[in-house]
């Protein structure tokens, strides 16, 4: 495969970005080899600069489920773009958003847009914390929720795939608060809670976890955490910027039957572009400035154009429920597949999926939480990865991240993914 302009990119890049990207997974540093640069991207495919086509399951990391570019989002973005880019004052587009988000997700009584889902994460956590006066809260061993500084603590995706799980320049002070405790594992929340009794201000955590790969809660877990929290007034936050809208219509929740007090979304909500947004029960979201004291702020939150995209998004899905079975066929179909190749080739990798997420861990143990994912052997997946890229198939470049499947996936790309799994499989085993 030519790669010779993404090499030439890459070299050029390193000179004026640290690491030549600007997000770290996308340096395929755990995999080895020169990150592809991406021209174009259409349907189910991406093009890269040297002109190669593939078949793409990062989907920008989850918000495109029509594929990339779909006509309906872009002619929003059209109208939406004649009438400016930004004002920083209110539109009637992000009350149609609001309204829209909170009828899709019962949850979400009130809801605040801000632009990325680390904002969304921290903005929930400092909510959290004026609501109920208390300072600490509990994340999860290999749950990510981006990079604001309290959540870098044995933190998932590239922080984990980087092994700097907990970053240099967190500070003792702010690390002091965050709580860490085992997914899927009832006792240790329990422990941290009797060991900080009444202090605990809210747990987070990604229901449908992406950022360690995919990794479901159990309904037995959920459930518990759930009555523990409403028991210790400790707020339970659902990180959905992963699994929101992409799951489910109703996310993570709908299929865990849990609601949260708040839930965090991120890209998906804005068709792709960059948008997040937290919200959940109007009483604690009424804490929110400018109406309540926790202080929340943003110039581009809103942003017409990034609502535009995204409320024609959501509101296809609500008008077209059968988006989520179409989504899961074609997922199952390409599961199906997945096993069959594994078992034809006697391997039990682990392949958790839920919905149109799922990761084939390198590992023939469950994966249930963090050290069974990273029991994963990460050098073959590198292998893996590229043996797949070789043959047109763009998967994610490190084992502790989900691939997502799109409605513009067609049979003949599934079948083709399929394929090639065994192919490259075969290949490095
Ligand atoms: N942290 C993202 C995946 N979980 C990757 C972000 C990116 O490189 O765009």
């Amino acid at each position: 495969m030519n790669l010779n302009y993404s090499e030439t990119l890459f070299n050029e890049a390193k000179k004026y970005i640290p690491g030549g990207v600007n997000s770290p997974v996308r340096a395929f540093k755990s995999v080895g080899g020169t990150p592809v640069f991406m021209k174009s991207g259409n349907g189910s495919k991406l093009i890269d600069v040297d002109g190669n086509v593939y078949i793409d399951y990062i989907g920008s990391w989850g918000p495109h489920l029509f594929g990339h570019n779909p006509p309906f989002i872009k002619e929003a973005l059209f109208t939406a773009i004649e009438n400016g880019t930004s004002f920083g004052a209110p539109t009637e587009a992000e009350v149609k958003m609001a309204k829209l988000i909170t009828e899709l997700v019962p949850s979400m009584e009130m809801v605040r847009m801000v632009n990325s889902g680390t904002e969304a994460t921290m903005s929930a956590v400092r909510v959290a914390r004026g609501y109920t006066g208390k300072n600490k809260f509990i994340k999860f061993e290999g749950c990510y929720h981006g990079h604001a500084d309290y959540f870098l603590i044995k933190a998932g995706s590239g922080a984990l795939t980087f092994g700097v799980p907990t970053s240099p320049g967190v500070t003792t002070g702010n690390a002091a608060d965050t709580l860490v405790a085992d997914f899927n594992n009832i006792d240790s929340i329990k422990s941290l809670i009797n060991e900080n009794k009444n202090e605990i201000a809210a747990v987070i955590i990604e229901p449908i976890a992406g950022n360690m790969g995919t990794v479901r809660a159990s309904y037995e877990f959920i459930r518990e955490l759930r009555e523990l929290c409403s028991a210790e007034n400790i707020l339970l936050i659902f990180d959905e910027v992963m699994t929101g809208f992409r799951v489910a219509k109703g996310g993570a929740q709908e299929i865990l039957g849990i609601t949260p007090d708040l839930s965090t979304f991120g890209k998906i909500i804005g068709g792709g572009l960059p948008v997040g947004a937290f919200g959940g029960k109007k009483e604690i979201m009424e804490f929110v400035s400018p109406l309540g004291p926790v202080y929340q702020a943003g110039t581009l939150s809103g942003n017409p154009l990034a609502m535009s995209a995204g409320y024609a998004m959501l509101n296809y899905i609500k008008e077209n429920p059968s988006v989520y079975s179409e989504l899961e066929a074609k997922s199952k179909f390409l599961e199906d597949g997945f096993n069959e190749n594994l078992k034809s080739l006697n391997k039990k990798f682990a392949f958790n999926r839920v919905g149109s997420m799922g990761t084939l861990f390198f590992t023939e143990n469950e994966v249930i939480d963090y050290n069974s994912a990273v029991s994963s052997d990460t050098k073959l997946y590198g292998k893996f990865f590229h043996e797949m890229l070789n043959r047109g198939i763009y998967l994610a470049p490190a084992q502790f991240e989900a691939f997502f499947v799109s409605l513009s996936h067609s049979e003949e790309d599934l079948s083709k993914t399929i394929k090639s799994q065994y192919e490259s499989l075969k290949a490095i085993l």
